[in-house]
Formats: structure tokens, sequence, C-alpha cells
């Protein structure tokens, strides 16, 4: 998989893939990555990429045609077809359903953009998909860029190790949070494994872990909940994980339907 990244800071992006999984990936050159500078495709003496925003107020804007000229050079690294895609939070969502469609591309260019934003021209023009990484602003799309990198990456074939891993994690299964885990030792000051994780019996194990799913999920993302999958078994336990948390917090309860 070939990743490009247009950007002011490439050492910044750069510096992003070094290590871990990715660097990894890299190294074995399981993706390429590539950065492109809009400077370096600027006409002018200056090298200005940015100028203020039409209709007045504070702010510069980055201009259609470095950005444009960095994504024609980029396109015409390869022979890929490109997925252009801008971290934004006018974007949608990024949600792990999509990291996997995405992983499922051959190439994605990204453009991370600075300033208080890029000439709308450029956006309706030249891109793809905007993806929000969640509703807050940065100072610019590279930390985003980064995430989507590696979000995909991990989940390319011979990425990781072991090979189930990527599919056993928390969000793996869309919608559920992942359940506790614990290593040794079993005892410390800090507390003690739950006994049924020691007990061998892997029936009662694998219930256990639902349960725990279902509740840290009811307790911490319950929005999750309506688009879970969910078995009959499922539903049992969440009810009754809503009654227990009724009767702790008897002043926040719902009502009870078991
Ligand atoms: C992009 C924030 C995606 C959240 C890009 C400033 C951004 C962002 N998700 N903020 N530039």
């Amino acid at each position: 998989m070939r990743f490009d990244v247009i950007t002011l800071f490439p050492e910044f992006v750069q510096a992003g893939v070094e290590l871990g999984v990715v660097g990894r990936a890299l190294q074995r050159a399981v993706i390429s990555l590539q950065t492109w500078n809009p400077r370096d495709f600027t006409t002018d003496p200056y090298r200005r990429i940015d100028d203020r925003t039409f209709g007045g107020g504070p702010g510069m804007v980055m201009m259609v045609e470095p950005l444009a000229r960095a994504l024609t050079a980029a396109r015409e690294a390869s022979e890929e077809p490109a997925w252009v895609i801008h971290p934004s939070p006018k974007g949608r969502p990024l949600t792990q359903e999509r990291v996997r469609q995405l992983a499922e591309l051959p190439r994605i260019v990204m453009i991370a953009s600075r300033y208080e934003g890029v000439d709308q021209r450029f956006l309706d023009r030249y891109v793809d998909e905007e993806i929000s990484l969640g509703d807050y602003v940065l100072a610019g799309g590279e930390l985003p860029a980064l995430t989507v990198i590696e979000a995909v990456t991990r989940l390319l074939p011979g990425v990781l190790n072991d090979a189930s891993s990527a599919e056993q994690d928390s969000f793996c299964e869309p919608n559920m949070l992942d359940c506790p885990h614990y290593t040794r030792p079993e005892v410390l000051p800090e507390g003690r494994v739950p006994p049924l994780l020691l007990s061998g019996n892997h029936a009662l194990i694998a219930r256990w872990r639902r349960a725990m799913q279902l509740r840290d999920t009811l307790a911490l993302r319950p929005d999750l909940l309506s688009a879970a999958q969910l078995s009959k078994v499922d539903m049992k336990t969440l009810a009754w994980l809503k009654v227990i948390e009724s009767q702790e917090n008897p002043n926040t309860s719902q009502e009870i339907d078991v």
C-alpha cells in the first residue's frame, strides 16, 4: 500500500512513521510513504502557500495552486489510482469499519492542511473524502494523517506478527469495547487477578469476558450499544447490568426492564 502526504511539515510526518508497527511495515516495504511540500510547488520568489481570506477576517487560507501542483506531482509518482483524503473536523468521524475499507485501497493521498483552512475550490475539485478524528481543532492535519496511516497499516497482511491480534482488539467487533486484561503476577499490592480467569474453564471465561465487554460498553459508551450485534444472552446480561446499575445509583436509575 502506498501513502502520500501533502504537508508543510514533511519532517513531522516522516518522524511519525519511523517507529513501531508503521516503521516496521515501511522497512519491510509492506507500505511506502512519500511526502510532498506545497512550498516546493510555488512559483513566486517568497514561496507563498497562503493568503488572506476574501471577505475579510483574521487568518490565512492555503491557496489552490501550490496544493494542486503538489497533488498532481504526487499522483504522477505512481500509476496506482489515488484516493484523496483531507483530515478535517468537517469530515465524517473515522470508524474501524471505514479503516478496514481504506485498507483495501492500493493508494491513499492525504492533504494535511494548516492555518485557518484551505481554499474551498481545492477541496471541491480534488478531495474525495474528509475524515474527522473528533470534535476538536488541531494545529494541522499531520497527526490525523499519521493516525490514518497507523490504523490502516496494522490491518495489512503480514504487519502484525500474530495474525489474529488485529482482529481481537477492542473495536474489532464493531460497537463493542474490549474486556479488561490481566497478566502475571496473580497477586499485587494493586490487586489480584479475577479468580475465574485462573479457573481453566474456557466456557466460563468466555462468558465472563462477554459480560465485562457489555458492562464497560454500557458504562463508558452506551451510544455504541444500539448498533451493536447483541445475542439474546447479551440482552439478558445487559438488562441485569442495568438493574445492578440502578441499585448502585438509585438517584439516576431508569426503568427496570428484565
Ligand atoms: C482533522 C481535527 C481531523 C480533527 C485538521 C485542524 C482535524 C484538524 N479531525 N484540525 N486541522
